[in-house]
């Protein structure tokens, strides 16, 4: 196996959150400049923030933002090429015992590194609705958008210590879900493509909510790209 197929492979294995990036998907994610996650080589990249860090002010400070991006999102993804590369050196070693470790790493920080790339874009400092067919799809799965939002805001806020609310397309059951992530790859579905996520680990909220976690997720609901989300239920549907 040459290296370019080794990581391919170790994509599959490891990023049980995407799928591979040969895929449809990933293709039309990449070409519509939403998520670009690896470079030619499929090491892992981080976009730029797509607006200045006070962008979202009040709702999220420039300071929780400039951290969060730079040091907790970044740290994932330098966490995420080492696995690759720790992989690789144990696997040439034969050493499996550690390809085992540094694969659950992978896991966690190549999760860590999709949710965060997609929860930048979800946000914007104007008010949006959903609209066309991700409301009539939210209608038909949750009834209505007031109970999508009491649902998910919910499942955000009682998130058991660090994790995400996450609002997912699951293409096996062609329809909208709902999932409450633990850490960043805990208590998934299988084959499920996020489109809207919220951050409730504490780094992403301490600063200005101090442990008001659910005035966070609330004041979140005011900054949600709907277009956002809607654009990427359309790629996913496709
Ligand atoms: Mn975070």
């Amino acid at each position: 196996m040459d290296r370019k197929d080794f990581i391919k492979n170790s994509l599959i294995i490891g990023g049980a959150a995407i799928l591979p990036t040969n895929s449809m998907l990933a293709q039309n994610m990449s070409e519509n400049g939403i998520d670009k996650l690896v470079d030619a080589n499929g090491n892992f990249i981080q976009q730029a923030l797509p607006y200045s860090e006070n962008f979202l002010e009040p709702n999220m400070d420039a300071e929780t933002m400039y951290l969060h991006y730079t040091f907790h999102h970044g740290g994932a993804v330098k966490g995420a090429n080492k696995d690759m590369q720790m992989i690789k050196k144990a696997m040439d070693e034969n050493n499996f015992e550690s390809v085992d470790f540094w694969t659950k790493k992978l896991s966690y920080h190549f999760s860590s590194h999709i949710l965060h790339s997609i929860f930048w874009t979800n946000l914007t400092n104007k008010k949006t609705d959903p609209s066309g067919e991700l409301l009539k799809g939210i209608e038909k799965q949750f009834g209505s958008y007031d109970k999508l939002k009491a649902y998910l805001a919910n499942t955000s806020k009682n998130v058991d210590g660090a994790g995400w609310g996450i609002l997912a397309y699951q293409p096996y059951s062609d329809s909208l879900t709902i999932m409450q992530c633990e850490n960043h790859e805990k208590l998934t579905q299988t084959g499920a493509i996020p489109l809207l996520v919220i951050d409730v680990w504490e780094h992403a909220y301490y600063l200005k909510y101090k442990n008001k976690r659910g005035d966070f997720v609330d004041a979140l609901f005011n900054v949600i790209n709907w277009d956002n989300v809607a654009q990427r239920y359309d790629i996913a549907k496709k």
